[in-house]
């Protein structure tokens, strides 16, 4: 890697630097080259790990290192691995009082159970099912009210085979419930800090984990959207949250990050954190994005939220390109159009 226009306390650091990390310099004036394998040039593009000198190289570097990284080829679920060569669409069934109200409960979660099977033959590899909303100041949901709305939707999906299951869900009775149902993935927004009994969960019943990037809870979110660089920072908080799991006993092969669009960033965040995708890429794991519908695509195209799912194929197409391999999104035949091309114009990158 040539690095220009740096200063010579900078130089310094790097020099000193590579001494200790084992990586090879040649430094000039105003100039240094780096060289090393990705693995061990890595903490220089990560601000917290970083010498406090270099902070000011570490999103440049984060990025040309990024840009490097390569996908995971294979996501392990429970009984099972979803292939990732190719674009992986989770289709969102959100189970909340409005999204099938037609009366009973009987019907709701017949018409859920619909809605999945077209989902499913629209393309979705895997179903999203959610009991409580997550959007900004959404009341919370009991343990007992999200286990009766997610758990006889999951039992149905699974025995007639619609598809592998996802519960999104941040609370690990649900979770285990889900998993009991049939489910094989936890998608847990809160990215492990909710709930303490979810990480172990995880690890015992070898499910699959997304685990998403958001700042405080979905009440207090908003006010915590501050940052110098969005991307780097949500790499560096992600790779802590992995590292959490990890250590929890999650096998590395089973955990999907994801950076949470619209989850305490601004619309300005989040379009830094789509065209910088690939910074989370580089933390060196599978990468799941969630932009169907939401604000940030609104405030680019001035579209209504009923209007934005052609926002979100494009969104998604965008984050193909630069990394990303799951996308969870409510209009899956559209998404899987947009994606059909990315993929076929990219050879895997
Ligand atoms: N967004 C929502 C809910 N769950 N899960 C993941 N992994 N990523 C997301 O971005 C995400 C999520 C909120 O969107 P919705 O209310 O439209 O479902």
């Amino acid at each position: 890697m040539l690095i220009e226009d740096i200063t010579e306390t900078e130089r310094e650091a790097l020099v000193h630097w590579a001494t200790e990390s084992g990586a090879d310099v040649l430094t000039g004036d105003g100039w240094a080259l780096v060289a090393g394998g990705a693995s061990r040039l890595a903490p220089l593009a990560r601000y917290d790990r970083a010498p406090a000198e270099l902070a000011r190289l570490a999103p440049p570097l984060g990025q040309i290192l990024a840009a490097r990284a390569v996908p995971p080829r294979s996501w392990a679920i429970r009984g099972g691995a979803v292939a990732l060569d190719k674009p992986v669409i989770i289709g969102i069934l959100n189970i909340t009082p409005d999204s099938f109200s037609d009366g009973g409960r009987l019907s709701s979660v017949d018409a859920a159970v619909e809605h999945g099977a077209r989902l499913a033959a629209d393309g979705a590899g895997l179903l999203d099912v959610g009991g409580e909303s997550t959007r900004p100041g959404a009341a919370p949901v009991s343990t007992d009210e999200e286990i009766g709305r997610v758990i006889p939707v999951i039992e149905k999906l699974v025995k007639r085979g619609i598809g592998a299951v996802s519960v999104d869900t941040r609370k690990a009775a649900v979770a285990r419930a889900a998993l009991d149902a049939g489910a094989v993935v936890i998608n847990d927004v809160s990215g492990l800090s909710f709930d303490p009994g979810l990480a172990s969960l995880a690890a015992e019943t070898n499910a699959g984990v997304i685990l998403m990037h958001m700042r405080g809870t979905p009440a207090t979110m908003d006010s915590l959207a501050k940052y110098q660089d969005v991307a780097a920072e949500v790499a560096a908080e992600l790779a802590g949250t992995a590292a959490r799991a990890e250590s929890a006993g999650m096998a590395r092969e089973r955990i999907v990050l994801d950076p949470g669009f619209g989850f305490a960033k601004t619309a300005e965040h989040n379009f830094r954190l789509l065209d910088e995708l690939a910074t989370i890429v580089g933390v060196g794991y599978a990468v799941a994005v969630g932009l169907s519908r939401k604000r940030f695509l609104g405030a680019a195209t001035g579209r209504p939220v009923e209007d934005r799912d052609r926002a979100t194929a494009v969104a998604c197409a965008l984050a193909w390109e630069r990394g990303a391999r799951l996308f969870r999104v409510h209009d899956v035949a559209l998404t899987r159009e947009a994606l059909s091309l990315a993929s076929a114009t990219t050879s895997s990158t």
